[in-house]
């Protein structure tokens, strides 16, 4: 819903075009909360890779909510690169990281579509490597080889999710949280129900359950340098349990439908 943001600030060139033309190449959404330490070099970094591979793009970021300084950081950073087509919205309560991804898909205006967590994990070079394959396929599905300064709790239990995910969808990537580059009208079509960071397995699986190509990316990532993660926590392991639920019922459906 358009009127959950308290605010939506544009900066830097805007197309004239109707919001639902392709003007860009590519839309970036900017999942930030709370990000206050991270935000301005996850910006540097998203643009810095975009013109080093010469793609057209435009940035969403939408802050949900945080009670840092994030918000000023962005207004700061739009006013001071004006050549960068930016729209910020500020959420006057907290959505989730998977309601934001489906509606910053509707408010970019390019073919397509990617979300950038704004704790700056993905070095440039990470970037460059995935948005230079934009066009090959459907789907480009970037996995991690490794996640410098990751402890290995989380390496463990990330390498169990990929295989459980695997396990009930039926098929067999090497990453569901690599954050995917796909057709932003296919995320408008398909988003995903689900409100924890689950919601990629469940959008890839299902793009996948469509016979779409795809084309999976070995990528470097890095911890997060300022802040904690969210990832460990109740809400978010009963929104994944969700996820899975869908993946699962998706799978039966089309074994008993031969659609979903
Ligand atoms: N929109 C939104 N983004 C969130 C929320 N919680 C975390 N994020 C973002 O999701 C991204 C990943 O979060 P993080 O806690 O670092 O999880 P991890 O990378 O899996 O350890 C970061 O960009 C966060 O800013 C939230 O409640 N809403
Ligand atoms: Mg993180």
């Amino acid at each position: 819903m358009r009127d959950q943001f308290r605010e939506k600030i544009s900066f830097g060139p805007q197309p004239e075009k109707a919001p639902d033309c392709n003007a860009f190449t590519l839309g970036l959404f900017v999942a930030c909360y709370n990000e206050a330490e991270n935000i301005q070099g996850t910006l540097e970094t998203v643009v810095a890779a975009c013109g080093e591979v010469g793609v057209s793009f435009e940035i969403v970021v939408i802050d949900d909510c945080s009670r840092d300084r994030s918000v000023e950081i962005v207004k700061e950073f739009g006013r001071s690169n004006p050549g960068v087509p930016l729209t910020l919205c500020v959420n006057a309560r907290n959505e989730g990281l998977a309601n934001n991804y489906a509606e910053a898909a509707f408010l970019c205006r390019s073919e397509w579509y990617r979300l950038i967590c704004g704790d700056n994990v993905e070095p440039k070079e990470t970037l460059v490597a995935i948005f230079r394959e934009i066009g090959t396929a459907d789907l480009l599905i970037p996995y991690n080889i490794e996640i410098r300064g990751r402890a290995q709790s989380r390496r463990i239990i990330s390498k169990a999710y990929t295989a459980l995910v695997n396990f009930l969808s039926g098929f067999r990537l090497h990453y569901y949280n690599g954050m995917l580059v796909t057709r932003r009208d296919y995320v408008m079509r398909w988003h995903s129900n689900s409100h924890g960071f689950g919601f990629q397995a469940d959008l890839l699986t299902r793009l996948l359950s469509r016979g779409l190509s795809y084309k999976e990316i070995a990528v470097y990532g890095q911890e997060r340098q300022a802040g904690s993660s969210s990832a460990l926590t109740f809400r978010n392991f009963a929104s994944v349990a969700h996820s899975l639920q869908n993946i699962v019922i998706r799978r039966v459906s089309k074994l008993l439908y031969g659609q979903c």
